[in-house]
């Protein structure tokens, strides 16, 4: 199946561009132990993991049913609407400006938020939400019902998000115990009178991540759930699934386990062993790489947040990988050497990071692949950059030391035909491309020195399972490859 070492250039498509003879040319016997020891960055899949958010949640994409309306204020059933909020409780909400005194009916809707809140009930199940006059703080906050009787019934998170206020204590006035997650973008979701608290302060859901249990703490007569979403703390209407919430109606909770992909496969070695760490770049708020590390837990590096991509390289050149971030919309790269950050603009919005020892000495460099138009450009330390064209607009940047030589070498994998190409330099500085079938299509590139022979290796992580399946051989363009799998990271939701 493997193609012969040095085998004339391959051409993969009709259209694959014929690599820039541009390219530093490897310099040959300049072989430093060190530096070979240390591996590329892997891979970026942010188009497979958007695609695969929208489907999956274009199968749930059902209307809610709508029951009859719930009549405000719950008659047999009253709770809190005598009530004033602690004002000194953490994260205590208010209303927008405008809004006190006056009925829902004489306020302005507000705007659809950025967070894709679903109801904050397990899949499936209807609850009737309602709202009434003088209700705290505000008219827009939903109080929440269940047919059936409210009280241990589980509520989730309505949306991803990190948990900030989480309030213990059964005797706790106003709100009594409750949650506050915080979504991003000034956006935040509370969950109030719970009978038990089942996430702690610093916690990153996901949507459906069970926040606790309905109960009538605080300042409730009875049980229920007093919901509210809310834009800089003030409470905004309620929006599930794409649709302001009608308030006094019941709807069926379609929070059906859209977990967010956010796991991004990387390897590098990161303690100096030689061989390559298996890892995951996962995009919480705030992100973090979750190093794994033979016999011992796993290592929890955070940096970035939620939007991130993930770079590995040595930025101080001491022949271990550090991590590394670019924002997308800033563009700017983060570099982290133990607590020194450096900063560095580089690219366009839609590019995606990748770094490598481009020169083959000291510290490594960053650049980008520039997905359209196939390209990879590589910044040098004085900040000159080289545009180097390979494989096709889709096509996933991979980086290693394909020969051993210390310097970075380049490569795509294409996710549809699952096969790597990889850009050589024979010892005359012509450049060839190898093409490796390896993996299934929408596996995600990773390469990495399984062996720690010095010349990186290559790998795959399946996505559905969240394994690595690494192929160990003496290079990764070699015919024969054993491949050893690691399962690690959270497997994609379908
Ligand atoms: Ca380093
Ligand atoms: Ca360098
Ligand atoms: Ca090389
Ligand atoms: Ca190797």
């Amino acid at each position: 199946m493997y193609r012969p070492k040095h085998r004339a250039p391959t051409r993969r498509r009709p259209t694959l561009t014929p690599a820039a003879r541009t390219a530093p040319v490897a310099a040959v016997g300049a072989v430093s132990l060190a530096m070979a020891a240390v591996l590329g960055p892997s891979a970026y899949a942010d188009s497979q993991f958007t695609s695969g958010q929208g489907s999956h949640q274009g199968k749930h994409d059902k209307p809610g049913k709508h029951g009859k309306p719930d009549k405000p204020g719950k008659p047999g059933k009253p709770d809190d609407d005598e009530h004033v909020h602690d004002p000194t409780a953490t994260n205590g909400g208010s209303a927008l400006p405008g809004d006190a005194g006056l009925s829902l009916k004489q306020l302005k809707p507000t705007a659809q938020p950025t967070t894709p809140y679903e109801m904050p009930f397990p899949c499936g199940q209807t609850w009737s939400g309602s709202t009434r006059a003088g209700h705290s703080p505000s008219v827009r906050s939903v109080d929440f019902n269940y047919p059936g009787g409210d009280h241990g019934m589980a509520v989730v998170a309505a949306a991803p998000g990190t948990v900030v206020t989480a309030v213990v204590g059964k005797k706790k006035p106003s709100y009594g115990q409750y949650v506050v997650i915080d979504h991003g973008n000034g956006e935040s979701t509370l969950y109030a009178h719970l009978d038990s608290v089942l996430v702690t302060v610093g916690q990153v859901v996901s949507a459906g991540t069970q926040v606790g249990t309905v109960g009538d703490t605080g300042n409730a007569y009875g049980d229920h759930l007093h919901f509210e979403e809310r834009l800089a703390g003030a409470v905004v209407d309620s929006w599930f699934h794409g649709s302001r919430f009608p308030m006094n109606s019941s709807q069926t909770s379609q929070n059906c386990g859209q977990v967010p992909v956010t796991d991004i496969p990387l390897a590098g070695d990161m303690y100096g062993g030689k061989s390559a760490e298996v890892m995951v770049y996962r995009r919480a708020k705030p992100a973090s790489f979750h190093v794994t590390r033979t016999g011992i837990k796993e290592r929890v590096i955070k940096i970035g947040n939620g939007a991130d991509q993930p770079v590995l390289g040595d930025w101080d050149g001491n022949g271990r990988v550090d991590p590394g971030v670019r924002n997308p919309a800033s563009r700017v790269f983060t570099l982290q050497v133990k607590r020194d950050r450096t900063e560095i603009k580089f690219g366009k919005k839609t590019d995606l990071p990748i770094a490598g020892n481009w020169d083959g000495t000291g510290a490594w460099e960053i650049g980008v692949r520039r997905p359209g138009s196939g390209k990879f450009l590589l910044r040098a330390a004085d900040g000159t950059v080289t545009k180097i064209s390979l494989g096709d607009a889709d096509d996933l940047p991979v980086t290693g030391d394909w020969d051993g030589n210390g310097t970075t070498d380049l490569g795509v994998y294409d996710q549809t035909t699952a096969s790597f190409t990889l850009l050589q330099t024979d010892p005359l500085g012509t450049q060839y491309t190898v093409v490796i079938p390896f993996g299934v299509p929408g596996d995600v590139p990773v390469s990495g020195d399984w062996d720690g022979n010095g010349i990186t290796d290559l790998g795959v992580w399946s996505p559905e399972t969240a394994t690595f399946n690494k192929r160990g051989a003496v290079a990764p363009t070699a015919a024969k490859g054993r491949v050893k799998h690691v399962q690690f990271g959270r497997p994609v939701e379908r």
